[in-house]
């Protein structure tokens, strides 16, 4: 290995060790489609067990810190409880997400609901969901609504537009000083005509209009195919309203895959776009999280291979030869500067993340560590009746 790459595997290493990766409660459970929900053995009964799993997971990768939670999902009693609980397995509880799409009073909508009754039974969630936050310790508050129409003429596109907007402000100004607003688009589903927040421009408008705690975030399946992702990511980054990202991934619609499973190419150019802006860094305030649903395959092994997709695609984008990629893109060579980009995306960067692990004190190979490890064996022998988690629709 030359010294200029000695040089660069160090400055991709040192890069990689800043990564942190947040893992869903929700992943941990039972889900599945509409057709059936395939429930599993070992699955978690309860928040403490879903952060159990969780915490399994960043023992074995080093980079998986943190939690997401989903409420009522995760509700329990003590949410410092949990906190210590959370603490005490090496991790820490992330973002609360509001669930204001679950209930019989939201056929119609939530907060865009043409009754204000039950517009204001859902920004109530929104705010006990900040109240969460005071005691759980967590800055974002994520928030993805369900709202829309199936037919034009349904309701006002307009009227509904202002009632989120004034949902939005209410929770927004309960926000204390380190928390932050996450606003989560997505085209359709389970609206077919309108979705009230359908695509990054509506979410950055209102970001826009809340003020500089408002971010969008990018759930990588909620665009319509074809959709340059990527993009978004370069056009948020540059305007300091990215948030989060929702990471998993998709052939056809929100197929909620492992990401990096349909389109590893798309995630490294995300990752790409993220490295290029020097956001990777837990200190440039982007929360990359997963959301996924594991409804065939066993949780806690795709959550880790999900994790390692991230990390590869990461590696790959820091591997970008900057240097040169500029010199082409200026000199307007267009071949030159796409093959820049494809040499490392090409790279095989496992060795590299194994040498990485190996530095950390971590098994170089996480999949077969957890293999090893026979934590499914105890689960599945302690987690023996009692009511399975899952979405609980
Ligand atoms: C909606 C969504 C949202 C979550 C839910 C679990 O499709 O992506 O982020 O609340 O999945
Ligand atoms: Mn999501």
């Amino acid at each position: 290995m030359t010294q200029s790459d000695a040089q660069t595997h160090d400055r991709v290493k040192q890069a990689l060790r800043t990564q942190r990766i947040e893992t869903p409660s929700w992943a941990y459970a039972n889900s599945g489609t509409r057709f059936k929900v395939f429930p599993q053995e070992g699955v978690p009964r309860n928040p403490y067990e879903k952060i159990a799993d969780a915490a399994v997971v960043h023992r074995l990768t080093g980079v998986a810190p943190t939690v997401a939670l989903h409420i009522p999902w995760d509700r329990v009693d003590d949410y410092s409880d949990l906190a210590k609980y959370a603490a005490d397995q090496g991790v820490a509880l992330g973002a609360i997400n509001a669930n204001v799409f679950q209930d019989n009073d939201y056929k119609l909508g939530s907060v865009t609901n043409p009754d204000p009754g039950v517009r204001r039974k859902a920004i109530d969630h929104l705010l006990e969901c900040v109240d969460i936050m005071d005691r759980t310790g967590s800055r974002d508050l994520k928030l993805w609504f369900s709202d829309g129409t199936n037919y034009p003429g349904q309701d006002d596109i307009r009227a509904r537009q202002d009632r989120l907007a004034a949902a939005l402000r209410e929770t927004y100004d309960r926000l204390g000083d380190h928390q932050r607003l996450l606003l989560e688009y997505k085209l359709f589903e389970p609206a077919f005509y309108a979705t009230d927040v359908p695509d990054w421009g509506t979410a950055y408008a209102h970001c826009l209009e809340l003020g500089p705690k408002a971010q969008v975030v990018i759930d990588t399946g909620h665009h319509a195919p074809g959709t340059n992702i990527e993009f978004i990511v370069a056009f948020l980054l540059r305007a300091g309203r990215l948030g989060a990202f929702d990471f998993n991934s998709r052939f056809y619609a929100d197929d909620d895959l492992m990401v990096g499973a349909a389109d590893p190419f798309q995630l490294f150019r995300i990752m790409y776009e993220i490295v290029r802006a020097d956001a990777l860094r837990p200190a440039a305030g982007i929360a990359f999280m997963l959301d996924q649903c594991h409804n065939i395959e066993p949780k806690i092994p795709a959550i880790i291979r999900s994790v390692l997709n991230v990390q590869e695609a990461t590696a790959k984008a820091l591997l970008v030869d900057a240097a040169a990629l500029a010199a082409a893109q200026q000199a307007g060579d267009v071949l030159g500067a796409n093959a820049v980009l494809m040499d490392a995306y090409h790279t095989d960067v496992r060795p590299l993340l194994a040498e990485l692990r190996a530095e950390l004190g971590l098994d170089p190979d996480p999949m077969a560590a957890y293999a090893r490890s026979g934590y499914f064996d105890k689960i599945r022998a302690e987690r023996v009746g009692g009511q399975q988690a899952g979405w609980g629709a």
